[in-house]
């Protein structure tokens, strides 16, 4: 390797600087521009392609649910905002305010949305009239704003991010129960499973994490090579706490009004971060195929002699790669060594090198991304091939991320025991209160750990004490140092 490649390439190991190993992967791999507006970034047209197939995922399987896109307005008025108080308190330092238009002040400042419940639902009560108006389902893709004081992190912390937002509005409590699962495991887990091989815990939030103004939430959280945990996506279940202040009635099968049930259910480019963060490694970006831009690179090995042949052969390979996304880099000032480089530092899954002597033998060398693995293949059967091995790069990027999740995860049953697993890193799986008190402690006695969520498949707890404050505990919860 030559100095120049060496610089072109990320300087510092996964493992021992987290923080400037991430910064370089996503600046190096082009996917993220800084702004002069601290926390915001801008999305590349790479990063952005990700986010399109993420996207088509997901709006796919919600219309498969019957949901219907919209788009709601970016100005809230406050006394919108406020209608459901509950909900805001904890967030009202985070909300970004526009109170003038030019130098003429405002009768009433407006919101920047942070989260829609509060406009959507406004209009919800002009839409819902009968039980035949039941059930509501819609969704909306836009990005939103939360002026975060903590420290920006591109993808997972910033202070706009793009999501999608879907509002639900049913007659009966059985059917939004019913559906704030479906959505949590049937489309969200699925696409961070199928799309991101991300492996999850998924389960239902604790007092304290819940979102305020739902009954419960549910969430679908990872755990990162830094040991820290985060929240991946939520589905809420807001029972009526939504529909009593905004008078979301109908009129029943009997002729009775009755207020709806509603749910909410989020997922944002946060998930790209974490995708990145657990996947990459110290060569740069390494991107699960599904969600890769380009999946495959064709990399023709030009000499002055054979040039033109050889690039006429690399068209056809590409020609023949059927169903995936195929790019040819005939770029001749670069020689393929410093493009080999370059496609790794960007993920790319499958490099395939195609020189002179391949062409003879009609045959070219595909180099893996994630395990660096070279096969030689004939090129009659190389669209097959292509086809298997982005197949099993996506199958071993989610076991491989499988098997750091278990080895993470550690039980505890007493108090000594749980902060010293805490301390050294893993995810805990612990007897709790399931108190908003006991919580506050626990976090600042660990230095700001959270509670993750109690799994779905659970045992009920008989005579068994909270791992904290020793009252009883009716549940395991999962507890991990968070962002
Ligand atoms: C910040 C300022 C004001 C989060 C906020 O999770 C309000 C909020 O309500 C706020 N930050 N939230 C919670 C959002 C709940 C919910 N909304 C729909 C979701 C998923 C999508």
């Amino acid at each position: 390797m030559t100095k120049k490649e060496k610089q072109q390439g990320i300087t510092v190991k996964k493992f021992d600087d987290f923080g400037e190993w991430y910064t370089q992967v996503i600046q190096k791999a082009e996917l993220i521009e800084y702004t002069d507006v601290s926390g915001c970034i801008v999305f590349r047209p790479y990063s952005y392609a990700i986010w399109e197939k993420l996207q088509a995922n997901i709006d796919k399987l919600i219309k498969n649910r019957g949901v219907q896109n919209a788009y709601f307005p970016l100005f809230i008025p406050e006394k919108l905002l406020v209608k459901e108080s509950e909900h805001v308190e904890g967030f009202s330092p985070e909300v970004a305010w526009v109170t003038h238009a030019g130098n003429t002040k405002l009768t009433e400042r407006l919101a920047i949305r942070p989260t829609s419940e509060t406009i959507m639902y406004d209009s919800y009560k002009k839409w819902i009239r009968s039980h035949r108006d039941l059930p509501l389902k819609i969704n909306q893709w836009c990005s939103v704003v939360r002026w975060e004081f903590k420290h920006p992190i591109p993808f997972l912390r910033t202070r706009e991010f793009l999501w999608q937002e879907g509002h639900t509005a049913f007659a009966t409590k059985k059917e939004a129960d019913e559906e704030a699962m479906d959505i949590l495991v049937n489309v969200y887990n699925s696409t961070l499973k199928d799309m991101l091989a991300l492996p999850t815990i998924i389960g239902t939030k604790s007092e304290k994490e819940k979102f305020a103004g739902a009954e419960y939430s549910l969430s679908a959280e990872l755990f990162l090579p830094n040991n820290k945990a985060i929240q991946g996506c939520t589905s809420h279940h807001l029972s009526q706490n939504f529909s009593k202040p905004f008078n979301l009635q109908f009129i029943d099968e009997n002729e009775k009004k009755q207020f709806v049930y509603q749910n909410s259910w989020g997922f944002s480019t946060r998930t790209i971060g974490i995708a990145i963060m657990v996947h990459s490694d110290d060569k740069g970006l390494v991107l699960p195929p599904k969600i890769a831009p380009i999946q495959a690179v064709i990399i023709p090995i030009l000499f002055d002699k054979t040039k033109n042949a050889v690039l006429k052969e690399a068209k056809k390979v590409v020609q023949s790669l059927k169903g995936i996304s195929v790019h040819l880099d005939d770029r001749e000032e670069y020689r393929p060594g410093w493009k080999y480089n370059e496609w790794e530092l960007k993920g790319v899954p499958l490099r395939v090198e195609f020189g002179p002597k391949d062409m003879e033998k009609k045959q070219a060398m595909i180099v893996r991304r994630d395990t660096g693995e070279k096969i030689v293949v004939k090129l009659k059967d190389i669209n097959k091939k292509v086809n298997e091995l982005l197949e099993k790069i996506q199958d071993n990027l989610y076991t491989k991320a499988k098997k750091f999740l278990n080895s993470s995860i550690d039980k505890a049953d007493n108090k000594k025991d749980f902060l010293t697993k805490l301390k050294a890193g893993k995810l805990v799986l612990a007897p709790f209160c399931n108190t908003v008190d006991c919580e506050d402690i626990l976090k600042d006695a660990t230095g700001g750990a959270k509670s993750i969520n109690t799994p779905f498949d659970k045992k009920e707890l008989k005579n068994t004490k909270c791992v904290f404050c020793n009252k009883p505990a009716k549940e395991l919860y999962y507890f991990a140092k968070s962002y």
